[in-house]
């Protein structure tokens, strides 16, 4: 029986720990329906998504967002969205629905859509920027015509078991919520209107309901051991390894070989880790007052151009970043006192796209940093990063035991790295 409980109180633990992410611990999707007007037989909503994860993005091929009608709702028209499915509309004469479905799936416009069937913040292909990157990209919005529906705040039902994919799985929605109606602000901002009614929905990513395996690892070097601690085997797992390519392969010049397929379907360079992303962290040089560390990053993706790319990392020094060379960064101050967390992304038409694999796949830059003299060391690992994420998922790092270490110090130090990584822990799940 107690063995039964504590199982779990495990899964529980797990499964709400998998959604929760210490770097970003505010992280969500926000989806507001604004209900502008009420008409005869329903209302018109205006429908926004606002990524406020700050560096996870919605990239190609973008969000699609579902939901059940709570009725026998229909969608008269939409604006900047449209539905996949319309759905059987059979029993309707003369003006047919958009879509009749009970569960319609809403996706984003692609670039380039006729003027009259734009939205504001529309027709990007469901690509969202990350909050910490760019809130004015950050947001998503479409207009719906709601019929057969209730017409007042009376009423109306709020639509249920909302889903966000984005474009793979890894999202849970909260139930859509009633909140204050938003107040809007006339384009020359000398009068403000409100919404009849309003309610949101949250949405959370989890990365352990994304996908089984990670999809970047961190190999890890330093002027002062010529090992170069390279990433995990299989650290996003090797199921795929016959489908690999060779670098030298006849292969990857074929036509059409780098087109992206619908599901995202990697076409990965052969490498002992299989990861379509490898970030390697060198610890460069060592002056009186700073260090410097490298970072490049690179794809062995043969069928895929990152944009908007991002890059976050946790190390004790960040608190004191004195200069980033060929990326922009951006301290994140997960729990207001500690200061340990920042994000790196490109700059715009310089290295924001992180080209396919091959010899332009990669983006590198220096990073210079002020020695913090109660806490600096090279010993112990501790110029290495403790956490490393590429677009929001989380790299794998390699065992601590594997780092370059200062020598002759070997010992001592695997132990007090241990102790550390212990306190860390302990420290954290106080916080959590
Ligand atoms: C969603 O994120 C925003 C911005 O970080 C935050 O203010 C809000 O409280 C979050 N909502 C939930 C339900 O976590
Ligand atoms: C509802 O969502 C909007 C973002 O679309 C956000 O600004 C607002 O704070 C949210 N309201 C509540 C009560 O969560
Ligand atoms: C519904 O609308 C009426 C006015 O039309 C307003 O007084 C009331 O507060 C609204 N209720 C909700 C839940 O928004
Ligand atoms: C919610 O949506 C999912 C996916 O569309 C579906 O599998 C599930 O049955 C739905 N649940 C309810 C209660 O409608
Ligand atoms: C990546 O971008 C380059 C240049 O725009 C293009 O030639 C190539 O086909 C793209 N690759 C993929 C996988 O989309
Ligand atoms: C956090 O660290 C950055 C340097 O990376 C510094 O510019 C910023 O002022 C620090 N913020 C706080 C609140 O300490
Ligand atoms: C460099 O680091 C490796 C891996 O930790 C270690 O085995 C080796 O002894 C170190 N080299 C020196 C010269 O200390
Ligand atoms: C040497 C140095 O500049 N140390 C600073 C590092 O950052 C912390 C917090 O931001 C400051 O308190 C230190 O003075």
């Amino acid at each position: 029986m107690r063995l039964v409980i504590s199982a779990v109180c495990v899964v529980v633990l797990f499964s709400y720990a998998a959604a929760y992410d210490p770097l970003d611990p505010n992280g969500n999707i926000t989806i507001k329906w604004d209900v502008v007007s009420w008409t005869p037989d329903g209302y018109v909503a205006v429908v926004t998504m606002s990524n406020f994860q700050m560096f996870r993005h919605i990239m190609n091929p973008g969000w699609s967002l579902g939901w059940t009608w709570a009725k026998k709702e229909v969608i008269w028209s939409m604006v900047g969205a449209q539905t996949t499915e319309q759905g059987d509309c059979s029993k309707f004469k003369g003006n047919v629905p958009h879509c009749c479905k009970k569960t319609p799936t809403v996706v984003d416009l692609l670039p380039g859509v006729p003027y009259n069937q734009q939205f504001s913040n529309c027709c990007k292909g469901g690509v969202v920027a990350a909050w910490g990157q760019d809130p004015s990209s950050a947001v998503s919005s479409f207009q719906v015509s709601v019929g057969l529906a209730g017409t007042s705040n009376k009423t109306v039902k709020l639509p249920k078991n909302f889903t966000l994919l984005g474009p793979g799985p890894g999202y849970t929605c909260g139930p859509a919520k009633v909140v204050p109606s938003t107040v809007f602000l006339t384009p020359d901002k000398r009068r403000k209107t409100q919404a009849q009614m309003t309610w949101n929905v949250t949405c959370t990513y989890s990365q352990f309901l994304a996908r089984k395996n990670p999809s970047c690892c961190v190999s890890l070097s330093s002027f002062y051991n010529e090992t170069i601690t390279p990433c995990p085997s299989c650290a996003c797992g090797c199921q795929n390894k016959r489908n690999c390519v060779k670098s030298d392969s006849k292969r990857i010049n074929m036509v059409g070989i780098h087109t992206p397929k619908r599901d995202n379907e990697p076409l990965l360079q052969c490498t002992h880790h299989m990861c379509p992303i490898r970030v390697h962290w060198h610890v460069k040089l060592n002056y009186k007052d700073y260090w410097r560390v490298k970072i490049a990053v690179t794809n062995f993706n043969y069928r895929m151009n990152y944009s908007l790319w991002t890059l976050a990392v946790q190390h004790p020094n960040l608190n004191n970043v004195t200069q980033v060379f060929s990326f922009h960064y951006k301290p994140l101050l997960p729990y207001e006192s500690i200061n340990d967390t920042g994000m790196f992304y490109g700059m715009k038409y310089f290295n924001d796209l992180l080209m396919e694999a091959g010899p332009t796949g990669n983006v590198q830059s220096e990073i210079l940093l002020q020695k913090d003299k109660d806490t600096f060391t090279f010993k112990q690992g501790w110029a290495f990063p403790r956490k490393v994420y590429f677009n929001g998922e989380e790299c794998m790092l390699p065992p601590p035991d594997t780092y370059p270490i200062l020598p002759n110090s070997a010992h001592v130090n695997l132990f007090n790295f241990a102790a550390f990584i212990f306190t860390t822990m302990l420290v954290m799940l106080a916080i959590w």
